[in-house]
């Protein structure tokens, strides 16, 4: 039964990649870090009935150690590195943070691997954020760079030292260049899901408005579970490579409150309220990619359409909200 050590366990890419592998026979141990919220902090692998079917070993990005002693237990023959402070709009308010979890995190990561388990499998969680202002219409693994956040700066960093690591020390490396992907599981702090949660409450008589940032920003959106295939498909091939990872229909977030809105029969115009406030100091407009390399070389392509992951998210949230209801 091989091993597979996935940081980043209990947020929403953890929490299915888990599902898929333990699916497929392996050993799963998550890094999960100290919480006075513990009891709460588990519950993505709760609602998809898999906490008790993975091991959880105590341990922080910030501090090397605590990796090592974790590699050194666990003995992966796959580490997924999905840890991170991934929220783009936090990463201008806590910039440093930023830099040291999601960029300096990372360093610590292939630090551990390479000092307790230079024979692991490693992928990398980077980011089509860091195509920010793209000057190329789609994106691909040969577009260059131009981060528009901290958090895409320190994608951009973390994604070299990945590409380091693997030409200096011969670590299999891969990293794959994921763009958005959403599902009942998202946190509630990105547009989708504050979208369908709106959609929901609206409909539930809960609230009357959304308040929201802005609605013409363009981005690929596909489905979770679709993307933690392509992470696994990664470390299996036999070099290691960069891999963009993209549906390549790119939607505006105006139109995804269409859709949610729709979805429960209301007119999104009618309780959407933008907020200037919610605007970002830099904006990435647009964002759509060219996965063909995935499509080719692994033999990956979504599954998951835009309307049904949708409906999904706003059917979840209605479903919770009715629970709360009833209390
Ligand atoms: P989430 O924000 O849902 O999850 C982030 C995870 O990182 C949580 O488990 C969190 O733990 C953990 N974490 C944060 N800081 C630390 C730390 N110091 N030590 C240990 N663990 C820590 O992210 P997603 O699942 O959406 O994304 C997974 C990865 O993929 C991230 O790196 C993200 O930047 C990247 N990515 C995501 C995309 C997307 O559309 N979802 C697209 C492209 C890249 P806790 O629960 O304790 O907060
Ligand atoms: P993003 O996702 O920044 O692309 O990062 P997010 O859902 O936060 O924003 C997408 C777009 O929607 C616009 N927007 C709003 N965003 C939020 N969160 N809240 C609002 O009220 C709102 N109104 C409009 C934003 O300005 C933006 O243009 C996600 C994360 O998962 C990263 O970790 C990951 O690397 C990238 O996707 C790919």
């Amino acid at each position: 039964m091989p091993t597979a050590l996935v940081t980043g366990i209990t947020g929403q890419d953890g929490a299915y990649l888990s599902q898929f592998l333990l699916d497929k026979g392996y050993r799963v141990v998550g890094l999960m870090r100290r919480s006075a919220s513990a009891d709460v902090i588990g519950e993505r692998l709760r609602w998809l009935g898999i906490i008790d079917r993975v091991e959880l070993a105590d341990g922080d990005l910030l501090d090397l150690s605590s990796l090592i002693r974790v590699i050194e237990a666990c003995r992966p023959d796959e580490v997924y590195h999905l840890a991170a402070q991934s929220f783009v709009a936090t990463s201008w308010h806590q910039p440093v943070l930023t830099g040291t979890i999601t960029g300096v995190g990372t360093v610590n990561m292939l630090e551990a691997v390479r000092i307790a388990r230079p024979e692991a499998r490693f992928y990398q969680a980077s980011s089509s954020e860091m195509f920010g202002n793209s000057e190329e219409p789609r994106q691909n693994e040969r577009t260059p760079f131009h981060p528009r956040s901290p958090y895409a700066a320190a994608k951009v960093y973390a994604h070299w030292m990945t590409v380091n690591y693997r030409e200096s020390f011969g670590l299999h490396a891969a990293a794959g260049i994921l763009f958005n992907h959403e599902s009942p599981l998202r946190g509630i702090e990105f547009v989708t899901r504050r979208i369908a949660d709106g959609a929901a409450r609206v409909k539930l008589g809960l609230a009357s408005t959304l308040m929201l940032g802005n609605l013409e920003a363009r981005r690929d959106w596909g489905h979770a579970r679709d993307y933690v295939r392509a992470m696994w498909l990664m470390l299996q091939q036999d070099t290691p490579e960069e891999y963009v990872v993209a549906t390549g229909q790119a939607r505006s977030v105006r139109d995804v409150c269409r859709r949610a809105f729709d979805h429960v029969g209301l007119d999104y115009q009618e309780h959407v309220i933008v907020r200037p406030e919610l605007h970002r100091p830099a904006e990435v407009s647009a964002l759509e990619g060219d996965a063909a390399k995935a499509r080719e070389r692994l033999g990956w392509q979504p599954e998951i359409g835009f309307e049904a992951m949708i409906a999904e998210m706003v059917e979840a949230d209605l479903a919770r909200h009715r629970a709360r209801m009833r209390g």
